[in-house]
């Protein structure tokens, strides 16, 4: 087909939201780049992305280096672009400091390149008091007199302004451009990638993931080549990711020696991060004093464990001077703890922790803690109350280089759970929020589900202090009530798992790499639109392209979340997937009876989990007011949590109207109806995408449809036969 074809015509490698074409708008113009003297390697990279970007459309480049005498003001301004690095940023937290402006810093002596400022901005900045005013991360952009500026305090705030640039396109050169000032929310914007060296058995290569090999192993190795991840590096760093921890939570017996043996190829994976900003990070186990030490014990109390912990990260920072830290998935799922040893999970994160801290690591200690062997006849167990359980009582007992990583839901990764209460009941400890791109339970990339418009309302929920204060404010540390000066809040930040793989397109599905990317700038900005978003993405991933493609995509992706849900397990009830297909694929009762703790309870009379207080397991009671009372009662429980919190009949009317299994029957037959009808509008997008890419999305989009009807009608089947009500519309049940 036509030009759009481009590189992709051929079995190459998709350039993401990153192909040429996006950067045209910049590459055309005449660019003036001062990085100063301390922009080291990511300063570099602006260098190369500027210089790619004009050679590739016909501008030009002019390059400042540092301790370079000034040109004169006329010289500046000739530029269309110019892009600065004022001055060093100072250490105030970066959520803090988009709420609460950061004081001056007047003893700060002025940066060489503060006259540059003055010039490019014709005094603007100088004169609205700040250069010396940024926070690590950040920039402004201002528009005077014909040229845009973008002015950051240290180069990986530099990188950021460039890429808003390359997002803004031509409106950045416009004389309507607004001038603003950007900086993240959460200090700590991060990927967890569950990729294993040697391929397991189960789980695979990558565990739960869905495109493809592990760009970072193959044949029991990390890569020799390990391009990939450069090119993945370069994505992460256009949308504000700063750390990467780059193997599986499930530490197996070859990659817990990443922290040891491995630890030249490690320091390979994090040369190539390091130019964009991001840090390297490892999933340790906790057993490694016995596995890779030969201890006879891993005890958090042991001076030969602490010692043997300490002497591991002083050779892991020899190696790498600006290693993260470590991510530990511990006493969960089978993996080693410190239960073992009689200690709590603060003693174990502590251990750890200490042996960081004279380098400046963090440890991401993991909440997702419960017991999976538990017995489906014990009614009073309920997995949803467990993290809460083991972790509020810890609250105020670890290390300040500790970060408790907690997953988003009570349970794990559902299409729709409520917010985990653990975010609101420990103000004294750094939380992050997990999330997880990967689509595990949301279709594993053969489905179209677009999940933005979820993490929003994730990052959006107001939690705590009397509904103020949402799950962005808590894991950045800002507090509820906007006029309340942030004071000393703990962060943390927001993580996720990866959904990538070394699959041609990244993502397996091709418009899976919305979800990708859309969690970078959620975590950047989490107040972002998310529809606004997808359609950055598109306008990034598809330029020039015919307009109808944009429509389509929308059509096709604003609600998928929602279509998704509607086909799947009803309201907040959760699970019903195949444990037999890793997840995939509905099975209604396929963890009623199991020992992972997942249920769903339907008889003949009702449906749902009596979570109350009153009546049920007590979990409602570990939420804050106002939500504490509004789940607990039938009368205010949102519908789409209904289940989840509570066991009803089936004639129970929803707040929509409908009774409970009219609505089962409904949402499912409609939302197939929705997904079969999307088969159409992507097929008249052929010749305007991509060939490969069409074709790719085009045999996911069958198979949407396939699965879909599959759980539509087990679905509806299933609650025909338990409750013998009729479906009023007579659409067809089996
Ligand atoms: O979502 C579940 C997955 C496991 C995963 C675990 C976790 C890495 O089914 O595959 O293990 O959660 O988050 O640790």
């Amino acid at each position: 087909m036509s030009a759009t074809d481009n590189a992709l015509g051929t079995a190459t490698v998709h350039p993401a939201w990153l192909p040429d074409a996006a950067f045209a708008p910049l590459g055309s113009r005449r660019v003036l780049v001062a990085v100063g003297p301390d922009a080291g390697p990511v300063g570099a990279t602006v260098v190369d992305e500027v210089r790619r970007a004009t050679a590739t459309h016909g501008g030009s480049l002019t390059v400042l280096a540092p301790g370079e005498a000034l040109p004169d003001a006329a010289s500046v301004r000739s530029h269309d672009l110019v892009l600065v690095v004022a001055s060093r940023a100072h250490t105030r937290g970066s959520g803090a400091a988009r709420q609460v402006p950061p004081p001056a810093l007047a003893e700060q002596p002025p940066h060489p390149n503060d006259p540059l400022v003055a010039a490019a901005t014709d005094g603007a900045l100088v004169a609205t008091g700040g250069v010396a005013d940024f926070s690590p991360d950040m920039f402004v952009r201002v528009r005077a007199a014909g040229t845009t500026v973008v002015v950051a305090g240290d180069a990986t705030g530099l990188l950021y302004g460039m890429h808003d640039v390359v997002r803004l396109g031509e409106t950045a050169f416009g004389d309507c451009a607004i001038d603003v000032t950007d900086l993240p929310v959460a200090p700590v914007r991060m990927l967890d990638h569950w990729d294993n060296i040697d391929v397991h058995p189960v789980m695979g290569q990558v565990e739960r993931g869905y495109a493809g090999g592990s760009i970072f192993y193959a044949d029991g190795r990390v890569r020799e080549d390990l391009s990939r991840v450069a090119a993945y590096a370069r994505l992460l760093g256009s949308i504000g990711i700063n750390a990467v921890a780059i193997n599986n939570v499930n530490v197996h017996r070859t990659e817990a020696r990443l922290l040891t043996d491995g630890l030249a190829d490690v320091a390979r994976v994090a040369d190539l991060f390091r130019p964009h900003g991001v840090r390297t990070y490892l999933s340790v186990s906790f057993a490694s004093p016995v596995v890779l030490g030969g201890l006879p014990t891993s005890d958090p109390a042991d001076p030969d464990v602490q010692a043997w912990w300490a002497a591991a990260a002083d050779r892991v920072y020899a190696t790498i001077p600006d290693f993260g830290g470590f991510v530990v998935k511990a006493d969960s799922e089978g993996q080693p703890g410190p239960f073992a040893y009689g200690r709590d999970h603060a003693d174990g994160a502590n251990l750890l922790a200490r042996a960081l801290r004279p380098h400046g690591g963090t440890v991401f200690w993991r909440a997702f803690v419960y017991n999976h062997e538990q017995d489906w006849r014990d009614r009073r167990t309920d997995r949803a109350r467990a993290a809460y359980d083991h972790f509020a009582p810890l609250d105020g007992r670890f290390d300040d280089n500790v970060v408790l990583q907690v997953k988003y839901g009570p349970i794990d990764f559902q299409t729709r759970e409520p917010i985990s209460p653990v975010l609101a009941a420990m103000p004294r400890t750094r939380l992050a929020v997990e999330l997880q791109v990967t689509q595990e339970y949301t279709g594993h990339q053969k489905h179209v589900c677009y999940l933005g418009p979820l993490w929003s309302q994730v990052l959006g929920f107001p939690l705590a202090e009397d509904a103020t204060r949402d799950v962005a404010r808590i894991v950045s540390g800002l507090p509820g009530h906007r006029d309340t000066p942030s004071g000393d809040l703990p962060a943390g930040g927001i993580t996720a798992v990866s959904n990538v793989g070394d699959d041609e397109f990244w993502t397996g599905h091709p418009l899976a790499q919305a979800n990708l990317y859309a969690y970078g700038r959620l975590a950047w900005e989490p107040e972002a639109d998310p529809v606004a978003l997808l359609d950055e993405w598109i306008g990034l991933t598809f330029p020039g392209a015919d307009p109808r493609v944009r429509e389509t995509l929308h059509t096709l992706m604003d609600h998928s979340w929602l279509t998704y849900e509607a086909y799947t397990a009803p309201l907040g009830v959760g699970f019903m997937v195949d444990p037999g297909r890793m997840h995939y694929g509905p099975n209604v009762d396929g963890y009623e009876y199991s020992k992972w703790g997942t249920y769903h309870f339907a008889d003949r009379d009702g449906i749902g989990v009596d979570r109350t207080v009153a009546t049920g397991t007590g979990y409602t009671g570990q939420y804050p007011a106002p939500w504490r009372e509004m789940y607990e009662d039938l009368a205010t429980c949102p519908d789409e949590l209904l289940l989840f919190f509570h066991h009803v009949p089936y004639g129970h009317v929803l707040h929509s109207g409908k009774t409970v299994v009219q609505h089962i029957y409904d949402s499912r037959a409609d939302a197939v109806d929705v997904v079969t009808s999307w088969v159409d509008a992507w097929a008249a997008l052929d010749g305007l995408v991509p060939d490969r890419l069409h074709a790719r999305v085009t045999e996911r989009l069958a198979e949407q449809v396939r699965s879909a009807t599959e759980w539509r009608d087990q679905v509806r089947s299933y609650f025909f036969r338990k409750s013998g009500v009729p479906d009023a519309t007579g659409r067809p049940i089996y």
